[in-house]
């Protein structure tokens, strides 16, 4: 089913001539009522009036994570406090967070976009979805409830943590969707195993997982042992929080909510446009938020673009899974990498589970790395010469796919720490 045919599944002429209307109403508000945009578009001599063409978007500058940063807490509101009904901020920042202010009319958005997402993941007022997105100032708690309330689904507020409640509200209510992000999936898998019969029971039959990086190896993985479709859910604070982009259950890309929110690729080098299909960081504009509208937000998302009728009706741009940060890509004694290759290549190989922990060390001014990986409890109760060559083959798999040397620890069940929202894969001790 999809929830709104009339925006997910019109002719690509009429959609774009809506967003060009609405990009042309976004750029006049965001300069007449947010200063940064005004001294921002006077800098370049650019009026709100020059955008005539959705090409035309590509005039715009750029706006990062540090602008905002800088206007904070409310300098790039674009309404008054009093039309202000909802604050949220940025995780995983150093320093201030980033704030972003929702008026009704950005929660109605809100919710709109989040309903066409659990929509998507197949569910309707006969589904319960278990909602394990932390409530607070991060956007993954609020943002599923608003969606789930308006589908009418019976929502499970049960926020993160407390696996063991989670485990026995998922099988005494027969929660048939679960949002949390994957690594948490993975996690909640690992428990129930070890309780008899416990997964057997479960009702489950899909789940919105996002809000950090994960490959099609951890997909499959998470299908396997919680017998549910996976799928990818995308967003960030600074535009909405989830809801930009979603997978429907044919599992290739998620499609965007482009009347909402315009996508753009760009090369994090050049800044230039990139062509459709080419991969490249991704910059969004926010084309009917009114509490906080962000013009050309570079989001350091590396993804690309693909446009195609999907066999689910929808033909909404699609993007693809998230590879990494054009900010926090690794560079190992000269080698650039994405964390995201790492685990791919760890998860190619049989007899490893996909908890490891990427860790960087400078022992005599040399970058070292290694890679903790925990093995099934089947393998590592082997003999250590088994260990020994399981271990001596993932460090060959990683350096051919990585083009490093890198020292690969292997580490009992359960020894790494478990998260209950982002998992923390890194580790940077170089500075130290
Ligand atoms: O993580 C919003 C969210 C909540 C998305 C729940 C999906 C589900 P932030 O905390 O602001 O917002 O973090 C945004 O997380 O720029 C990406 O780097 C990363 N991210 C989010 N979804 C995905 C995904 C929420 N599906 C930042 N795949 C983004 C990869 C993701 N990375």
């Amino acid at each position: 089913m999809i929830w709104n045919p009339a925006a997910e599944a019109v002719p690509l002429k009429e959609r774009q001539s809506l967003q060009l209307e609405r990009l042309r109403r976004i750029v006049d508000l965001a300069y007449h009522r947010v200063p940064f945009y005004r001294k921002s578009l006077d800098r370049i001599k650019l009026k709100p009036g020059h955008i005539k063409t959705l090409k035309d978007i590509e005039k715009l500058p750029f706006t990062t994570k540090d602008d905002l940063r800088e206007g904070y807490p409310f300098g790039m509101f674009a309404v008054k406090l009093e039309e202000i009904v909802e604050f949220h901020t940025s995780s995983g920042t150093t320093g201030k967070p980033i704030v972003t202010g929702y008026t009704r009319g950005d929660i109605e958005l809100w919710s709109e976009v989040m309903a066409r997402a659990l929509t998507m993941a197949g569910a309707g007022p006969q589904s319960i979805i278990q909602n394990a997105y932390g409530y607070g100032l991060f956007t993954g708690g609020l943002g599923t409830h608003y969606g789930a309330r308006k589908i009418g689904a019976a929502l499970v507020p049960i926020s993160a943590g407390n696996t063991a409640r989670q485990l026995q509200v998922m099988q005494d209510f027969g929660t048939t969707l679960l949002a949390c992000t994957p690594s948490y999936s993975l996690y909640l898998a690992e428990t129930a195993e070890e309780q008899a019969g416990g997964l057997r029971r479960l009702k489950l039959k899909s789940g919105c997982f996002g809000a950090e990086m994960w490959t099609e190896r951890m997909r499959d993985e998470i299908e396997r042992r919680l017998h549910l479709k996976a799928l990818n859910i995308y967003g960030l604070t600074e535009v909405i929080g989830p809801g930009v982009a979603q997978e429907c259950l044919r599992q290739s890309g998620l499609h965007i909510a482009e009347d909402h929110f315009f996508p753009e690729i760009i090369s994090p080098e050049t800044l230039r446009t990139c062509p459709e299909g080419e991969s490249g960081e991704l910059v969004l504009t926010t084309l009917t938020r009114e509490g906080t509208p962000i013009l050309r937000f570079r989001t350091k998302d590396i993804t690309s673009l693909h446009r195609e009728d999907c066999k689910c009706g929808r033909n909404s741009i699609k993007m693809a899974r998230i590879t990494g940060r054009s900010d926090d890509m690794l560079k190992v004694r000269g080698v650039l990498f994405f964390p995201s290759q790492i685990e791919k290549a760890l998860l190619e190989i049989k007899g490893v589970e996909p908890h490891y922990q990427i860790i960087l060390t400078r022992p005599h001014q040399l970058d070292e790395i290694e890679i903790q990986v925990e093995t099934t409890r089947h393998i590592f109760s082997d003999e250590i010469k088994r260990l020994e060559e399981l271990r001596s083959q993932i460090e060959k798999h990683l350096e051919h796919a990585i083009n490093l040397r890198v020292k690969v620890t292997l580490v009992e069940p359960k020894k790494l720490p478990r998260s209950e929202g982002k998992a923390k894969r890194i580790v940077d001790n170089r500075q130290m």
